[in-house]
C-alpha cells in the first residue's frame, strides 16, 4: 500500500483545507492527489492543489484545492475530501469507486492538475506524494514548485480560460499585475501629489511572498520603491514576523526599520494576506488592517465609477471580526452595503459575488474585489463613446486597470498591495490621511485551548454560541458591563484553538472582555492546556 494512514486522528477540510503537524499529513496528500484527479474529471476542467500552511508555524503544513475558476473547492466535494482523508487504507478503493459512481464520474475522460508549494521545509516530500496520487490515475499535471497560494489560483483561472483572463504561467502573473500597475501610474497626474516616488518596507514573513515580490519590484520600479525585509534567506517562517503576528499582536514584526511615518505591509507565510502599519514620530505603532485597505478600495472604486458616470450595485463583505468602527463607517459616512459572513474566504468570495462590484476582506487581510462581466461592457462602452480628454472615458480606463491590478480569484498580499498603493496615489492621500478615514474600537483577539472544538455550534456568521448551551448567557452578561461591549467566540478551522475576540471603549477594557470571555469557554467549554491569564499582570493599567 502506498502512503500508508498511520494515524488515528480524524482530519478535517477546515477553513482553509486540510491543516496540522506537516508529519501526519502523507497519505492525506496522497489521497488529496485523487481527490484533485476525480474532481479535474468532474469538472471538465483543470484543478490545482496548493500545499500550504499559510500563517501557521513552520512545522505545520496543510494542503488546499483550488476549483475551475480559481475560487475555493465546493463545499460538497469538502466533505468528499474529508471522507476521503480519514477512510481506512483497506476501504480506499471501494470509497473511490463510490465517489465515481455517485458523481457518474467517467474515470477515461482527460484531466489535469497543478500544484504548488510555500517555503516549509515539508512541501517536497508533500508534493511527492501528492503526485503519486495523481499519478495512480494517469491524469497529466504540472508541478509548478514554489509558488504564493494566490499565484497557483491565477493560473489556474487562466488555464481554464485558454489565457483570457492571463497569460498561464507564472511570469504571465507578474507581466499582467505589473503592466497594469504602470499603466496607471503613468496615467495619474497630480498637481501636488505626497510621494512623488512612493517607498514601502515589506516584511514577507521569511516565506514565498518575499521571493516574488522581488520579482513584481523589479518591474515596477520606475513608480515604486519596495524594499524586502524577512525575505527568507535566513530567520524562520511567520516567526515573529507575517501578517498575523502583526494582527494579532498589534505590533510591528522583527525586522523591519522603524522610521516615522514609512509605510510598510506584512504578508502572510503564502502571500495570500496583508497587513499595513507605520510608526508616528513618537515611534508609535500603528495598524491599517483589511477593514482599512476595504474601505480605502471600495472608496476608489466608488470614486472611479461616479467620475466614469456609472452607476453600480457595490458591496462590501466583512466578518464578524470587522471593527465596529469600519462597519459604521462604510455604512454611515460611505452609504455602501455591507454585508456580514461566517469567516473564510470562502464564504466571502461567495457572497460578493452577489454585487456588481463585491470588495470583500477579512480584518486579518485577506481579500479581493469581484467585478462582474456588466461592468467591464459598462466601462468599455463609456471607453467607446468617449473622446480621448474625456474625463469620464480617463475614469474608466482606470477603473479597467485596476481590474486588471486585481487578483479577482483569492485574496493576495502583493495585488492587494499595489491596489493600496495606487488608490493612495489617485486619491492623492498619505499613510496618515488613510489611516483618519475613521477610528478603530479598541479591541483584543485571544486563543484558548480546548479538548474538542468540534463540540461548538455556533449561529448568526458565528456571533453566537449555540453549544454548549451555557456560554453564550456567561458571555452577553461580561459584554453587557463594557461600554461599547462586543465579543464572540469560535473554533479555529486551521488551528486547534477557540478563537476569541472583544471590543470595548479603551484597550484595558477590550483586553480584560476578551479575557473574562476567555475564561468563560476554558471552564464551560471543556479548556485543556494553559488556563488563560489575566492581562496586565491582573493590574487595571493602560497598554502602553
Ligand atoms: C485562512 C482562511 C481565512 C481565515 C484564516 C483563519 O487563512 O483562508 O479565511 O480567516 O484561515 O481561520 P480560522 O479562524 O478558522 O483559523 P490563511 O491565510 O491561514 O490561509
Amino acid at each position: 500500500m502506498n502512503h500508508p494512514k498511520l494515524i488515528n486522528q480524524i482530519l478535517e477540510y477546515g477553513t482553509a483545507g486540510f491543516r496540522t503537524k506537516a508529519n501526519l499529513l502523507d497519505h492525506v496528500l496522497y489521497r488529496v492527489g485523487i481527490l484533485a484527479v476525480l474532481r479535474s474529471k468532474f469538472k471538465k476542467a483543470t484543478i490545482g492543489v496548493m500545499i500550504t500552511a499559510s500563517h501557521n508555524p513552520v512545522e505545520d503544513n496543510g494542503v488546499k484545492l483550488v476549483d475551475p475558476h480559481g475560487e475555493m473547492l465546493a463545499p460538497d466535494w469538502e466533505v468528499i475530501a474529508t471522507d476521503l482523508a480519514n477512510v481506512s487504507d483497506d476501504r480506499l478503493s471501494s470509497l473511490i469507486d463510490s465517489i465515481v459512481h455517485k458523481w457518474e464520474i467517467d474515470i477515461t475522460s482527460p484531466s489535469n492538475v497543478i500544484f504548488a508549494r510555500d517555503t516549509r521545509p515539508s512541501g517536497s516530500s508533500l508534493s511527492a506524494s501528492l503526485l503519486d496520487g495523481i499519478k495512480s490515475l494517469n491524469s497529466s499535471f504540472t508541478d509548478f514548485e514554489i509558488l504564493t497560494t494566490p499565484q497557483l489560483h491565477y493560473l489556474v483561472h487562466s488555464i481554464n480560460t485558454n489565457g483570457l483572463y492571463g497569460t498561464p504561467t507564472p511570469e504571465g502573473y507578474i507581466k499582467k499585475l505589473s503592466a497594469a500597475f504602470n499603466q496607471l501610474h503613468s496615467n495619474i497626474k497630480h498637481e501636488t501629489t505626497p510621494f512623488e516616488k512612493p517607498r514601502i518596507f515589506v516584511d514577507g514573513a521569511n516565506g514565498v511572498g518575499a521571493l516574488q515580490v522581488k520579482k513584481m519590484s523589479k518591474e515596477i520600479e520606475s513608480y515604486i520603491t519596495i524594499e524586502v525585509f524577512n525575505d527568507a534567506t535566513s530567520g524562520k517562517l511567520n516567526h515573529m514576523c507575517g501578517a498575523d503576528y502583526v494582527k494579532i499582536q498589534q505590533k510591528a514584526p522583527e525586522g523591519v526599520p522603524i522610521i516615522p511615518y514609512e509605510r510598510c505591509a506584512s504578508f502572510d507565510g503564502d502571500a495570500d494576506r496583508v497587513i499595513y502599519y507605520y510608526f508616528d514620530s513618537d515611534k508609535r505603532f500603528h495598524m491599517l488592517d483589511g477593514d482599512k485597505i476595504a474601505a480605502l478600495i471600495a472608496g476608489c472604486i466608488s470614486d472611479f465609477c461616479v467620475q466614469a458616470g456609472l452607476s453600480v450595485d457595490l458591496g462590501v463583505v466583512q466578518t464578524a471580526y470587522a471593527n465596529g468602527a469600519s462597519t459604521k463607517y462604510l455604512t454611515d459616512t460611505k452609504m455602501l452595503k455591507v454585508a456580514c459572513v461566517c469567516t473564510g474566504v470562502k464564504h466571502l468570495h461567495s457572497k460578493a459575488q452577489e454585487f456588481e462590484v463585491g470588495v470583500y476582506f477579512e480584518a486579518n487581510g485577506h481579500g479581493t474585489v469581484l467585478y462582474k462581466a456588466s461592468v467591464k461592457q459598462k466601462l468599455n462602452q463609456v471607453i467607446q463613446n468617449g473622446s480621448s480628454d474625456d474625463s469620464c472615458r480617463v475614469a474608466a480606463e482606470n477603473l479597467l486597470n485596476f481590474i486588471d491590478l486585481t487578483n479577482e480569484t483569492v485574496g493576495d498580499s502583493i495585488s492587494d498591495m499595489l491596489l493600496v498603493e495606487t488608490a493612495l496615489k489617485i486619491k492623492a492621500i498619505d499613510v496618515l490621511m488613510w489611516d483618519a478615514m475613521y477610528v478603530d474600537l479598541p479591541n483584543r483577539q485571544l486563543k484558548t485551548q480546548v479538548c474538542d472544538r468540534s463540540i461548538f455550534v455556533l449561529t448568526n456568521a458565528e456571533q453566537q454560541v449555540v453549544k454548549p448551551e451555557s456560554i453564550q448567557p456567561k458571555i452577553d452578561e461580561l459584554v453587557s458591563k463594557y461600554k461599547d461591549g462586543r465579543s464572540f467566540v469560535r473554533p479555529s478551522g486551521t488551528e486547534d484553538v477557540v478563537r476569541i475576540y472583544a471590543e470595548a471603549d479603551t484597550q484595558m477594557n477590550a483586553d480584560w472582555l476578551a479575557y473574562e470571555v476567555s475564561l468563560v469557554v476554558y471552564e464551560l467549554g471543556g479548556g485543556c492546556g494553559k488556563k488563560p491569564t489575566p492581562p496586565h499582570d491582573g493590574k487595571l493599567l493602560t497598554i502602553a
